[in-house]
């Protein structure tokens, strides 16, 4: 419903800031809140408030409020961020009143996990989070509108039909056992998965992590440069990008841009958020991206470190990344900010994705990861094994080549196993 077409949705973020909630802490949620609204391409146009003792029961804002975000709606916007979890009633009714389509933080979040999730689990994960949240939207939509009616439009109740609000409670229940069945079976299939993600090795990968804002979007196109998108099938993703550094070398590295964390997230959705992050099992390196200008950066990147642990990501080597170092003060505190974080973090990169020699510097320290590795041999062809070239080819990066009599001399390099494999393969002459 929200995938964007050739004009982007233009969205409003709007909340009720309660008494114990501080001016700092809305502030950071709505912003998050509209980070992410942009993560899903919408436009954010309008940003809209307030302070109340409690969300109103009938439609989260009060009477008088409901009113003006109506006007402000018809004022041009096509759809209502609400940033809380609010109930399929309240949604209904604010939809009603303001006349377009609201979608809540829960559901935001859903949509960005959707377009993330990558391998089978994660899908299978999603779309069970998914479910449990449609279930009592559901349930709802057959209570307002009536049996003989539809839905409301906006969470999906899809189906018509006279009992279709029994009718799809059950499906939803049989749909969400089922799928947790194929999870459970997904289950044994991780060892397999393991042994690929091993044969993968090889290649150059690196993913960025980290929680949304951090920059990790805007680094992804610094890097890449091109906007053109690698189709890489060995990364089996649907939606999230994946680009070459740009300009290319050798290795080539592939960049991949994974969800962010979110530091409002609700409960029900961590396992999803988690099964999303699969694809950050395949990088060969991680680089975590911090907001060093946040002044709560050290917890999320705890958090974040703690998260990739569990998922089983411990032994991907991993690049600490501190960007946003601009927007960290006065010169004279940036300056005593990376002398700070580059002792405490030994190795780590401290920048700002808006200085282009920061960000060369950031590319240079990636590729140098992957060259570190790579091994170099000769290797000998003869003419009658000519139908081998392709292979090498394929495999290595051909640095010279010169013939002779009886054959080919080319000096590759590569990953070392493939060097050595091909070494082994073709009476050689190893460098050292
Ligand atoms: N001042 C400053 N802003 C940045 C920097 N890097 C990213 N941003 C901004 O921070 C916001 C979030 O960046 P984005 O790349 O979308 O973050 P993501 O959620 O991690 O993908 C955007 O408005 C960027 O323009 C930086 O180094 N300095
Ligand atoms: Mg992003």
């Amino acid at each position: 419903m929200t995938r964007e077409g050739s004009k982007p949705k233009r969205a409003i973020v709007a909340a009720v800031q309660l008494p114990g909630v501080t001016d700092l802490e809305f502030d950071a949620s709505l912003a998050e809140l509209r980070q992410l609204a942009k993560t899903l391409g919408f436009e954010v146009v309008h940003r809209f408030t307030q302070k109340r003792a409690g969300l109103d029961a009938a439609g989260y804002f009060g009477v008088g409020k409901r009113r003006e975000l109506r006007a402000a709606v018809e004022g041009g916007a096509d759809l209502v961020l609400v940033d809380h979890e609010i109930s399929p009633s309240q949604a209904h009714t604010l939809e009603k009143e303001v006349g377009c389509e609201v979608m809540d933080r829960t559901m935001v979040i859903l949509e960005i996990f959707h377009r993330h999730a990558s391998s089978r689990a994660a899908r299978a994960q999603v779309e069970i989070a998914r479910l449990g949240y449609m279930a009592p939207r559901l349930r709802e939509a057959a209570k307002a509108a009536g049996p003989k009616d539809r839905g409301r439009s906006g969470t999906g109740g899809r189906s018509g039909g006279e009992s279709h609000g029994e009718l799809d409670r059950r499906k939803i229940r049989d749909r969400i056992a089922e799928l947790q069945k194929e999870l459970d079976a997904m289950k044994v299939e991780r060892k397999t998965q393991r042994a690929r993600r091993r044969e993968r090795q090889g290649l150059a990968r690196v993913a960025l992590v980290g929680y949304t804002n951090a920059g990790k979007s805007t680094l992804m196109r610094a890097l890449t440069g091109s906007e053109a998108l690698v189709a890489d099938k060995l990364f089996a993703t649907l939606d999230t990008t994946v680009r070459a550094l740009h300009p290319e070398g050798v290795p080539r590295v592939l960049v991949s841009d994974t969800v962010g964390f979110i530091k409002n997230l609700p409960h029900a959705l961590v396992a999803s958020f988690k099964s999303t992050l699969d694809e950050a099992l395949e990088a060969s390196l991680l680089a975590h991206v911090v907001d060093a200008s946040d002044p709560g950066f050290e917890r999320q990147l705890a958090v974040t470190d703690e998260v990739l642990d569990e998922i089983g990501a411990t032994d991907v080597p991993r690049l600490l990344v501190f960007n946003k170092l601009d927007r960290a003060g006065d010169p004279a505190t940036q300056a005593a900010l990376e002398a700070s974080l580059l002792a405490r973090y030994p190795g780590c990169i401290v920048m700002s994705a808006r200085r282009p020699a920061d960000v060369a510097r950031l590319r240079d320290t990636l590729r140098g990861f992957f060259e570190r590795d790579l091994a170099e041999a000769e290797l000998f062809l003869p003419w009658t094994a000519q139908n081998l070239r392709g292979e090498i080819f394929a495999t290595c990066k051909v640095l010279e080549e010169r013939a002779d009599a009886e054959g080919a001399f080319l000096r590759v390099r590569g990953d070392p196993q493939t060097v050595k494999d091909l070494s082994e393969r073709f009476a050689l002459r190893c460098p050292r």
